[in-house]
């Protein structure tokens, strides 16, 4: 059976709107660690993917799933995918820090169509599906026109892979030293929203999972702005974790100069 995009988005908020509860009424948060000490989940991650999952299968009974706290995960080229991270930020989430959210993608034959990307704290619903534009609660976002050095630049610290901090901090600094100023948030996918909304010139960070900017990539494309690997022009498409930058035009192309340098 096929599905609206349109429509299929409509159910990926109400699924969001909904499993948002689970995260505002939070208490008792107990971490534990998946990689490493700084790779967390909590039972509220596991308990809002069941949550989205249930809703959306529900709606979409043929729909298949890619979503971070699955053991199997069903297949990238499945005809009605929805690529799930239930909380992107699980970190801040853990430590009180009122920046995270959920992202759904939904994707067709490998090809996402669909975005929607909830902030509970801010009741901020950043969505897209692709060919008609990028929203933030409805009303139409754009990126920025500036370049790097009018930007404020947000980055992800690639906290699970030792292996890239240096490389992580000595492009910080280089940016840094070529932008207005640096933002460490601690979710990608919320930094792919700010710069789809302008807020921010440019993210980068050095290893993400496909859960964590699918949706987000979509949003940053269908807003103006470019999405892709630092070290290669397209994405993976057997789902292995990446680089990702995302930005402006004209902050792409200052920051892929710097990286020459
Ligand atoms: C997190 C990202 C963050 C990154 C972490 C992790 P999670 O996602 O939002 O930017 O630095 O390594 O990938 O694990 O909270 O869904």
């Amino acid at each position: 059976m096929l599905y609206h995009h349109c429509e299929i988005l409509s159910l990926m908020e109400q699924a969001e709107r909904s499993a948002a509860e689970l995260i505002l009424q939070a208490h008792g948060i107990l971490a534990e660690t998946k990689s490493g000490k700084r790779d967390v989940v909590t039972e509220y991650d596991r308990r809002v993917q069941e949550l989205l999952m249930a809703q959306l299968q529900a709606s979409v009974p043929d729909a298949h799933f890619f979503c971070e706290e699955m053991k199997e995960q069903d297949r990238l080229d499945a005809d009605l995918l929805f690529i799930i991270d239930p909380i992107d930020g699980t970190m801040n989430f853990v430590h009180g820090f009122h920046h995270s959210c959920i992202s759904i993608a939904y994707a067709e034959r490998g090809t996402v169509l669909a975005g929607a990307i909830y902030n509970p704290y801010v009741d901020e619903m950043y969505s897209a599906v692709r060919g008609y534009g990028a929203f933030l609660n409805g009303h139409p976002i754009t990126v920025t026109d500036a370049g790097l050095s009018e930007s404020v630049v947000c980055y992800g610290s690639a906290p699970y892979n030792p292996e890239l901090t240096a490389r992580t901090f000595t492009l910080v600094r280089k940016v840094f030293d070529s932008c207005l100023d640096v933002h460490r948030e601690g979710a990608a996918a919320l930094d792919l929203c700010t710069v789809a909304a302008g807020r921010a010139g440019l993210f980068f960070e050095l290893q993400l999972s496909l859960w964590d900017y699918a949706a987000g990539a979509l949003i940053v494309q269908e807003a103006g702005g470019l999405c892709r690997p630092v070290d290669a022009p397209d994405f993976p498409t057997d789902g292995s974790r990446t680089s990702v930058v995302a930005g402006s035009p004209a902050a792409m192309k200052d920051f892929l100069r710097l990286l020459q340098d």
